[in-house]
């Protein structure tokens, strides 16, 4: 299972689609690289020191609630990577959550290279719990870097019953390509969403807001 930005959008979240108006006057995804962070560190650590501040502000959604329901009969038949780097599946209770592209929840040192919960802001160049280096960056997988566990990502991929991408406009890869994957291992493959993505080759759509979606469609799981 994959989900997007859109399983967190009745809980207030900006999708990257809502948020591809300007932040700064920058797109979001100029924001999001490596390239931004070296040419100005300032900027880039207040895109994310925003988005953590506003965590604490909003709450997981039935959407997220089911899939914990859904975590706790299935257990690891369910692997749930998220594109989200918000802490909402795990508030709404699931406990087995691959965040392929980071989280909003760590911070990560380029000087020892160790990962801290962080909940504060970035900005003011905090010293790393670690080795007190000033070297602290979102740990949040930018543009033209590798996501996190492809490799568990593809081993859970390849022959999986089904396949069910939630919220996500399929245009960001190796994401967008993980239901090509599914359908080369012979699975069957779900879309849940509130417009048809761009890799529209699943064999099932449902259209609609996740909240409404996701709930309806675990309690169908768990019935059969
Ligand atoms: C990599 C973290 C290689 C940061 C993110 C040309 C062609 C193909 C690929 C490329 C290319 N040029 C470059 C690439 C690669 C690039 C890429 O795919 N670019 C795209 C733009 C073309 N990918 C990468 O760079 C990736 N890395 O390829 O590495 C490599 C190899 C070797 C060694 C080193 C490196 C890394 C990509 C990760 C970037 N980081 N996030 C942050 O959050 O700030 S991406 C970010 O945008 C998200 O995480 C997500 O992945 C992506 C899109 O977001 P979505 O979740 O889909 O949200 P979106 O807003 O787009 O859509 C919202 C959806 O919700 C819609 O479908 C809407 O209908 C739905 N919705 C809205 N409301 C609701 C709803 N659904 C239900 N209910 C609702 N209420």
């Amino acid at each position: 299972m994959l989900t997007g930005a859109g399983i967190s959008a009745e809980s207030g979240l900006a999708t990257f689609r809502d948020a591809d108006g300007l932040w700064e006057g920058h797109h979001p995804e100029d924001v999001a690289t490596p390239e931004a962070f070296d040419a100005d560190p300032a900027l880039v650590q207040r895109f994310y020191d925003e988005r953590r501040r506003a965590l604490p502000r909003v709450q997981p959604n039935a959407a997220h609630r089911a899939l914990a329901r859904l975590e706790e009969t299935l257990g690891d038949d369910l692997f749930l990577v998220t594109q989200n780097i918000d802490d909402l599946h795990e508030r709404g209770g699931s406990t087995r959550v691959h965040h392929m592209h980071g989280s909003l929840v760590t911070a990560w040192c380029v000087a020892c290279d160790r990962r801290t919960p962080w909940s504060g802001d970035l900005l003011d160049q905090p010293p790393c719990p670690g080795c007190g280096t000033s070297a602290l960056r979102p740990d949040v997988v930018w543009f033209g870097e590798m996501p996190y566990g492809m490799d568990d990502i593809h081993r859970a991929l390849f022959g999986c019953e089904l396949f069910v991408s939630i919220g996500t406009s399929g245009v960001v890869y190796p994401a967008a390509g993980f239901v090509d994957y599914a359908l080369a291992g012979g699975s069957r493959t779900l879309e849940l969403n509130l417009e048809r993505a761009a890799n529209s080759d699943f064999h099932e759509h449902r259209q609609g807001p996740a909240s409404e979606l996701v709930p309806r469609w675990v309690d169908e799981v768990l019935a059969g």
